[in-house]
């Protein structure tokens, strides 16, 4: 079936190289992007460059090499920046991924502004890594961690947020997408609800950014936080983007080289944003090929890739709503494009081999989001999730490899 949408999916394959291969005799089918996504030639170029050509520490060198790496890696913020619509580049600040930028929130700006008895509303389809942090967090000061319910399309139940919400609640951290569902959440009307109270909102964007445009000023959110290598971009490379007011009054997390104005041994001044919470020698490459990999997006315009992923989405949803047994975990109305499904009488992880073995790749497991498993009565589901460079053909073959599973099952 062509795409009726504007992107030339044959041209942008030719940018992904590990797209071309073959596993097990059979065209690699690869439809495990929420783990991580595939990097186009020029990420990999930028990385190689980067190395062959400008290695050096940043904002320390004199040196020609350290000029271009600093220039290099400060360039790259900038285009950070653009791509949240930042109003400031001292907003946006370099991390390990999703994962660090939530934990430096919950140490930060947690530690200083929770105490005994106060809260922190999260939802029932958070990642672990938008639970755990906050749960170290309520233990180390005696406060309580409230969450919002789902209904069984998995998706937010709005009127119970709003009842949630009081005035010891000092912080609303909710996903934009969810990792195991794939649900859109109303982050615009959560933002103005909890801003109703007063309280900051954390939204968690590492499923949100490589599927759809994202504006933090129009959003109005407080923290937006997402992972380089979901992006199209290296691992180890985050971005925590913050209000500079909240970032500003936030002691620094991490001590070290690069966050400080001066030391003694009786007192040390911290430097200005972003720099205060950068400590050390950060991943200099990773930011640089992170920079790469949004000029990449940038050409191909995120409007034109949700709309190719929408219509994926709605492609797949209905091949696999007409497979006999087969139950899709996670039917919200705004969804972006994850297909989380369960065989009956047929255990995801051996669903997932199977598909392997035809070359499908996906992922079977609880995807980090225990309780949404738990909220499901599954223990595990098998979990397709795409990407702009995957086609109707790629959806094909995973339902040609899941009538293969029915039929080893049946037999
Ligand atoms: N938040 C969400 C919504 C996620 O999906 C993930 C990773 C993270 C945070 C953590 O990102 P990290 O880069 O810091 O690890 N999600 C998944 C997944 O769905 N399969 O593998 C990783």
């Amino acid at each position: 079936m062509p795409s009726a949408t504007s992107l030339d999916v044959t041209a942008i394959r030719k940018d992904f190289p590990i797209l071309a291969q073959q596993v097990y005799g059979k065209p690699l089918i690869y439809l495990d992007n929420a783990a991580t996504s595939q990097k186009p030639q020029c990420v990999i170029d930028t990385l190689t460059r980067f190395y062959k050509t400008d290695n050096a520490n940043i904002h320390r060198g004199v040196h020609a090499l350290s000029e271009r790496s600093t220039l290099s890696y400060e360039a790259a913020r900038g285009k950070v920046q653009r791509f949240l619509n930042a109003a400031d580049t001292r907003e946006i600040i370099f991390v390990r991924g999703a994962t660090e930028a939530i934990n430096l929130v919950g140490q930060t700006y947690g530690r200083t502004h929770v105490s005994a008895g106060d809260e922190i509303v999260i939802s029932a389809m958070e990642h672990h890594s938008n639970i755990v942090p906050w749960q170290m967090l309520c233990e180390e000061k005696g406060a309580v961690l409230r969450v919002i319910p789902i209904n069984d399309r998995g998706e937010l139940e709005f009127d119970q947020f709003e009842k949630l919400l009081n005035n010891r609640t000092r912080l609303v951290a909710v996903s934009h997408v969810s990792n195991a569902l794939g649900t859109i959440n109303p982050v615009r009307g959560i933002i103005r609800a909890a801003h109703a109270w007063n309280v900051p909102v954390l939204i968690d964007g590492a499923q949100a950014v490589p599927h759809m445009k994202v504006d933090v000023r129009s959003l109005d959110c407080d923290f937006y936080v997402f992972s380089g290598h979901k992006v199209f971009g290296p691992t180890g490379i985050g971005v925590l983007y913050g209000k500079e007011k909240l970032l500003e009054a936030m002691p620094p997390w991490q001590g070290g080289g690069d966050m400080i104005q001066s030391v003694t041994f009786g007192k040390t001044t911290y430097n200005d944003l972003p720099y205060k919470f950068e400590a050390g020698t950060p991943n200099i490459a990773g930011v640089i090929g992170l920079g790469a990999a949004i000029d990449y997006l940038d050409q191909i315009g995120m409007d034109a890739i949700e709309a190719h992923e929408q219509e994926l989405l709605a492609y797949g949803t209905r091949e696999l709503e007409s497979i006999t047994g087969l139950r899709l975990i996670g039917t919200a109305r705004e969804k972006a494009s994850v297909l989380s499904f369960v065989i009956e009488g047929v255990h995801p992880h051996d669903a997932a081999t199977i598909l392997d073995r035809e070359g499908v790749a996906v992922r079977a497991g609880h995807h980090c989001a225990q309780p949404v498993m738990e909220r499901f009565g599954v223990s595990a589901t098998t979990r397709a999730s795409l990407a702009f460079y995957n086609t109707t053909e790629d959806i094909d073959a995973l339902v040609a490899g899941i009538q293969k599973v029915r039929e080893i099952f049946a037999a």
